[in-house]
């Protein structure tokens, strides 16, 4: 399963890549690299909505962990792991997300991990654009901008992700 995912991932990074070049945007904290922040558009009334990072790096010599997240979009921002309970894909929230270092990991939609947007100021329409802060145990808080759009048509994992 985990597999699977991680291949309709990186199909999805591909799609991006060469539909939409200039979307792509990166941030720097610390030894922290975050890649393209971005979230999916949601249906009208949607009181919940998801945002993923392409790519989140740890150049340190020493782990990290993605510890929190806020923003003026939603009321809370929780961590997410998606996992396989008896054939079904549920989402979990949990503490902390795990940085090794010299390593990266992608939070990406259909991936293991996202962050998730409780109680939603209002549904999240392509191209709409908001401030995201990211908070790291050793690093601390980075400000980053979450680009709102369209999962591609056959992606098709992200709807299905987000079943509560
Ligand atoms: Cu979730």
């Amino acid at each position: 399963m985990k597999r699977r995912n991680f291949s309709c991932g990186v199909a999805a990074l591909s799609g991006l890549a060469t539909l939409q070049p200039a979307w792509a945007h990166g941030y720097r904290v610390g030894a922290i690299a975050i890649d393209h922040p971005y979230a999916l558009t949601t249906m009208p009334g949607a009181k919940t909505g998801a945002v993923y990072l392409r790519r989140l790096r740890n150049g340190g010599a020493e782990v990290d962990h993605l510890v929190g997240a806020r923003t003026p979009k939603a009321r809370v921002v929780e961590l997410h792991r998606s996992v396989v309970d008896a054939g079904v894909m549920r989402m979990r929230p949990v503490d902390a997300i795990e940085l090794p270092p010299g390593r990266e990991l992608r939070l990406m939609h259909g991936g293991e991990f996202h962050l998730m947007l409780i109680e939603l100021a209002a549904p999240l329409a392509d191209g709409d654009r908001f401030p995201m802060w990211l908070r790291f145990a050793k690093a601390g808080e980075q400000e980053v901008t979450v680009v709102t759009q369209t999962p591609r048509a056959g992606s098709g994992m992200g709807a299905a992700e987000h079943r509560h």
